[in-house]
């Protein structure tokens, strides 16, 4: 057993849309456990933070406009590999392409055309999720 942490958000595109409660049921469901939840509005700096390896990219201010469009909530989510258990979850980046099943792949983009709108983030390493709780939690 790894029992890990990691950190999830619903993005303000899924919170928006009142996926949020869909999105947590897939958590549960897998048997991850919610140890911390709050809702987020992130000014610039907490995003320039989170998204510090993007910077520079052509993507990067299209990325930190939409995670600044509405609140986001993040969620400090346990269990037994987690990290790569909640990626695998989520799907791939592009929504287009996430195979169903998946949250992006499922829920896709029904009114975006950004790859950014992809309703949620999963730390990708333990190293991240560390960072990233820290991020958002203290
Ligand atoms: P992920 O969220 O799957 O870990 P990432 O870390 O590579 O993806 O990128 C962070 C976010 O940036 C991603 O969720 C959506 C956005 N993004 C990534 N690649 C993009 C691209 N080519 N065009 C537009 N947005 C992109
Ligand atoms: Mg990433």
């Amino acid at each position: 057993m790894a029992i890990e942490e990691t950190l999830v958000l619903v993005k303000p595109d899924g919170v928006a849309r009142g996926l949020t409660g869909a999105i947590l049921a897939r958590i549960e469901a897998k048997g991850y456990a919610l140890v911390d939840i709050r809702l987020v509005e992130p000014d610039r700096d907490l995003l320039a933070e989170h998204y510090a390896e993007h910077e520079g990219k052509p993507f990067y201010e299209p990325l930190l406009e939409f995670m600044m469009s509405g609140p986001s909530v993040a969620i400090r989510v346990a269990g037994n590999r987690v990290i790569e258990g909640f990626r695998s979850l989520a799907g791939t980046t592009d929504p287009t392409s996430a195979a169903p099943g998946t949250i992006r792949g499922d829920f896709g983009r029904d009114w975006g055309l950004a790859v950014q709108q992809n309703l949620v983030h999963g730390s990708d390493s333990p190293e991240s999720a560390q960072r990233e709780l820290g991020i958002w939690f203290d």
